[in-house]
C-alpha cells in the first residue's frame, strides 16, 4: 500500500488513515492507497466496517491544488480519477464511516459524501471552497452534497464556498454525529454500531433532492445573488447549473454535466488567476532572508498613538485579536471622538451580526484611552497613526524612543512617508517598521509591512507573524515613497484624471474601471478616501515633480473649492445625507472650463482605452518597483492589489492580469501611450526586457534579500 495511507484493524474494524502533511490533499498516491484498502477490506471476512480518517492536523482539505496546474498546462484534465474511486467506497458492502476532524474541504468532502456514515469532532468544518478558486467540485460532489443536505444548502456551500461548522454539518445532515473526545475512538464504536446495518448509499438517497416547483424558486435567487455580488464570475453559476442537473438527471448523468462544466472552469483564465492567489497568498509569508525559525517578539500588549479614523480602526483590530491596546490622543476632545466611533463601528458590526453585544463590551474594555505616554513604558509594539507630516512623526518618534521599554516594536502607520527617517530621529531604528493599514482598517485585509534599511529580522518575522493574529494578509515592502500600493495607485489615479481632462467623463471612467472588475472606480475611490490627503502629500513633494512633465490638476482645483470628497458633501461627485453619489452636472461645467482654459483637445475615449491607461500605469509602475527590489515577488504585489485597492482576485492582480494579456501587448501599449503622452509613460525597463524576451512577470525568479 501506498505510503500516503495505513490500513490497521481494532477488533473487527479496519482503520484506512491518510497521511500527506500538511493537508492530506488528494495527492497521486492518496486515492489509489485508499482504493487498495478497499479492496482488502472486502477481502477480510474478520472485518465489520471501516474508519476513514486523516493522520496529523485535518482530514482531506482537497484536491492537490498544485495538479491543478500541471493539468491545465498539459491539457490533460484528470478531474475524473476519483469519480470511480468515489464509487468503489460507496458500494462497499461493509459500512465506511468517514472521522473528520480539521477540514474536509473540496475533495475531502466530496470523499466523506462517498462514505455511508460522517462522523466529526466539533471544531470541523466542511465545505465546497472551490468556487474560490475558480472551479466546480468536480468529483461529484454537486451531486451527492444536495443528496444529504438538501438543494438549498448545497447551493449556498457551492456558490459561496465558505465553510460550514460541524453543528451545521449535523442539523443539514451531512454529518451524522458529533464526537465528543477522541475522534478515533468514537468513531469506531459508531462503525461497530452500525456494521450489522444494511448499508446506504448517498448517491441513492433522493430524498432531499425537492420537486422542480420546489426548487426553481431557489435557482433563480441563487443567480441573482451570483449575478449581484459575483458579477462576472464563471464558477458559481457552473455550480448552480451542476446542482440543478442532480435534481433533474440520475446519479451517473448528473456527474457527466458536473464534469463538463468543471473541465471548463478548470481551463478558464479565471479558475488559473485564483489559483495563482491561492498559492500567491501563502508566498507571501516566505521572505528569503528571514528564516522562519527566527525569533519572534512576544506582543501582549500595544499602543496606538492617534484616535483619528486610521488610530481607531488600528486599535479596534488589536482589540480583536484579544491585544490590551491604550490609545492616545493630545486632547480630550479627540480622543472622545476617536471612541466615540469606535463604539459605532462596533454597533453597526452588532447590527450585521458580527459581533454578539459582549463580544463588544470585551473588546471595548481591551481599549484604555489615554491622554498621556506615561503608560507606554510597559508596551510591546507602538503603532503612530498621528497626521501625515514627516516633521509631527519624528517628533512622535523621539518621544516614543524617550518613553517605551528597550525592545518595544515602533511603528508608524505613515502611507507615504520614509520609515528610514522617521528610524533616524530614535536610537533604535532597528526597532522601527512601517505598518500601512488600509481604510477602514477593521475591515481592509491588506497590511503592508514596511522595512526600513536598519529594521531587524526579529522585528520584521514579528510584524508578519502578528499580521496573521490581526486577521490580515502581511505583505514586506520596501521603503520607496508611497510604498508599493500607493506608489502604484499614483499613476492609477493620475490617468483617471488626465481621462477627464482629455474629454471623458467622470462617470464613464468609473464604469469602465468597475466593468474591468475593479470595486470602485478610481475617482469615486479618491471621493471616499478624501481629496484632501493626495493634494496635501503633492504640496510636501512638489519639489520632487519633473519639470515640464505634465500633471493632472483637476483634483487639486477641486479641492481648492473646498470639494473634498464624500465628507464634504461633494469631491468628483454630490452626495446626499446618507453619503449616496450622484453626477454632479457644477463639476462637469467646472471641468469644461478649466480644461478650455488650459487649452486642452477634447476627443470620445473608449473604455478599453480608459481601462488600458489606468491599469497599464498600475503595471509599468509594478515593473519599476519589482526591477528596484521594493517588492519580492510579483505576486506579491497582486495580492496587495487584491487586498487593499479592490482588484478583481478572478484577474489575479495587475501583475498576473499583464501576464495573461502579454507582456509583449502591454510593452506595446506603454509604449503607444508614451509616444502620446509623454515622459509619464517611459516604459518600465523590465517591462520592456520581459516583452523582448517573450518572458512573463511570473517567469521572474525570486530576488533574494530584496524588498529591502
Ligand atoms: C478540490 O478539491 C476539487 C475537487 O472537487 C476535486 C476535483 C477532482 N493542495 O493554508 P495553509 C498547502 S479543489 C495543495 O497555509 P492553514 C498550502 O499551499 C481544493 N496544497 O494552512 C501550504 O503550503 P506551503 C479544495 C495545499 O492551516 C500548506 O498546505 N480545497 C492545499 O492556514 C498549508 O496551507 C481547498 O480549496 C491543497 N488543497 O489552512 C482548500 N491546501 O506551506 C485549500 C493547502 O508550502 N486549503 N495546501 O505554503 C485551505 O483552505 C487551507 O490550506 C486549510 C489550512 C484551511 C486547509
Amino acid at each position: 500500500m501506498s505510503d500516503l495511507v495505513q490500513f490497521t484493524k481494532d477488533n473487527g474494524v479496519a482503520v484506512i488513515t491518510i497521511n500527506n502533511p500538511p493537508v492530506n490533499a488528494l495527492s497521486p498516491g492518496v486515492p489509489d492507497g485508499i482504493s487498495e484498502a478497499i479492496d482488502q477490506i472486502a477481502k477480510d471476512a474478520g472485518i465489520t466496517a471501516a474508519v476513514l480518517i486523516g493522520g496529523g492536523r485535518t482530514f482531506v482539505a482537497g484536491a492537490d491544488i498544485k495538479e491543478f496546474g500541471k493539468m491545465t498546462s498539459s491539457g490533460k484534465p484528470r478531474g475524473a480519477g476519483l469519480l470511480p474511486l468515489l464509487l468503489k467506497i460507496e458500494d462497499s458492502a461493509k459500512p465506511v464511516i468517514v472521522a473528520i476532524h480539521g477540514t474536509a474541504f473540496g475533495g475531502g468532502l466530496e470523499l466523506a459524501m462517498s462514505g455511508h456514515y460522517r462522523v466529526a469532532v466539533p471544531g470541523a468544518q466542511v465545505g465546497q471552497p472551490e468556487v474560490k478558486l475558480g472551479i466546480i467540485p468536480g468529483a461529484a460532489g454537486t451531486q451527492r452534497l444536495p443528496r444529504l443536505a438538501g438543494v438549498a444548502k448545497a447551493v449556498e456551500m457551492c456558490t459561496t464556498g465558505n465553510p460550514v461548522k460541524a453543528d451545521d454539518a449535523l442539523k443539514s445532515g451531512i454529518v451524522d454525529r458529533i464526537i465528543e473526545g477522541d475522534l478515533l475512538a468514537g468513531a469506531v464504536a459508531f462503525a461497530r454500531e452500525v456494521a450489522a446495518k444494511p448499508v446506504r448509499k448517498t448517491r441513492e438517497r433522493n430524498e432531499k433532492l425537492g420537486t422542480a416547483a420546489e426548487n426553481a424558486p431557489i435557482f433563480a435567487a441563487a443567480r441573482e445573488t451570483v449575478a449581484k455580488k459575483q458579477h462576472g464570475l464563471l464558477a458559481p453559476l457552473a455550480a448552480i447549473n451542476a446542482i440543478e442537473a442532480a435534481t433533474k438527471l440520475p446519479f451517473e448523468e448528473g456527474c457527466q454535466v458536473e464534469q463538463k462544466l468543471f473541465v471548463e472552469c478548470l481551463f478558464s483564465d479565471q479558475s488559473k488567476a485564483l489559483i495563482h492567489v491561492f498559492f500567491s497568498e501563502r508566498e507571501v509569508n516566505k521572505i528569503p532572508d528571514i528564516p522562519k525559525d527566527t525569533p519572534v517578539i512576544p506582543i501582549n500588549s500595544a499602543a496606538v498613538v492617534g484616535a483619528g479614523t486610521m488610530g481607531g480602526g488600528i486599535a479596534m483590530v488589536l482589540a480583536n485579536a484579544g491585544i490590551p491596546v491604550l490609545l492616545k490622543e493630545a486632547d480630550q476632545a479627540a480622543l472622545d471622538r476617536g471612541l466615540a466611533t469606535i463604539r459605532t463601528n462596533y454597533e453597526n458590526s452588532v447590527k450585521r451580526g458580527r459581533f454578539s453585544p459582549q463580544d463588544v463590551e470585551e473588546r471595548l474594555k481591551r481599549i484604555k484611552p489615554t491622554l498621556s505616554d506615561d503608560d507606554f513604558s510597559n508596551v510591546d509594539l507602538v503603532i503612530e497613526a498621528v497626521f501625515e507630516g514627516m516633521a509631527l512623526k519624528k517628533e512622535v518618534f523621539k518621544e516614543l524612543d524617550r518613553v517605551c521599554k528597550r525592545g518595544a516594536i515602533l511603528a508608524s502607520n505613515t502611507s507615504t512617508l520614509s520609515i528610514d527617517e522617521i528610524a533616524a530621529s530614535t536610537s533604535r531604528p532597528e526597532f522601527v517598521i512601517g505598518t500601512h493599514f488600509f481604510s477602514p482598517a477593521n475591515v481592509m485585509r491588506l497590511l503592508e509591512i514596511v522595512r526600513g534599511k536598519a529594521t531587524s529580522k526579529e522585528v520584521i518575522a514579528t510584524l508578519m507573524q502578528l499580521s496573521k493574529k490581526l486577521g490580515k494578509v502581511g505583505v514586506l515592502v520596501g521603503n520607496c515613497r508611497g510604498f508599493v500600493g500607493n506608489r502604484m495607485f499614483g499613476p492609477y489615479r493620475r490617468e483617471a484624471q488626465f481621462l477627464v481632462e482629455e474629454g471623458a467623463s467622470i462617470e464613464a471612467v468609473d464604469h469602465a474601471l468597475t466593468d474591468f472588475g475593479m470595486a470602485m472606480g478610481p475617482l469615486a475611490v479618491g471621493d471616499l478616501a478624501g481629496l484632501d490627503v493626495g493634494w496635501r502629500i503633492r504640496k510636501e513633494y512638489q519639489h520632487l515633480e519633473v519639470p515640464g512633465v505634465r500633471q493632472p490638476f483637476t483634483e487639486d482645483n477641486l479641492c481648492e473649492l473646498g470639494r473634498y470628497g464624500q465628507k464634504t458633501g461633494g469631491g468628483w461627485y454630490k452626495y446626499d445625507d446618507q453619503r449616496r453619489a450622484s453626477a454632479d452636472p457644477a463639476v462637469a461645467e467646472l471641468i469644461r472650463k478649466w480644461v478650455a482654459e488650459a487649452g486642452i483637445p477634447q476627443r470620445q475615449i473608449s473604455a478599453a482605452e480608459i481601462t488600458d491607461r489606468c491599469i497599464y500605469a498600475l503595471v509599468n509602475e509594478g515593473a519599476r518597483i519589482l526591477e528596484e527590489g521594493f517588492a519580492l515577488r510579483a505576486s506579491d504585489i497582486d495580492i496587495i492589489y487584491l487586498n487593499g485597492y479592490g482588484f478583481p482576485a478572478y484577474r489575479g492582480g495587475p501583475m498576473w492580469y499583464a501576464d495573461t494579456v502579454g507582456l509583449k501587448n502591454v510593452h506595446e501599449r506603454v509604449s503607444e501611450f508614451h509616444r502620446q503622452h509623454g515622459e509619464n509613460w517611459k516604459p518600465a525597463p523590465l517591462l520592456k526586457r520581459l516583452a523582448e524576451e517573450g518572458k512573463t512577470f511570473a517567469d521572474l525568479a525570486k530576488k533574494e534579500g530584496a524588498a529591502a
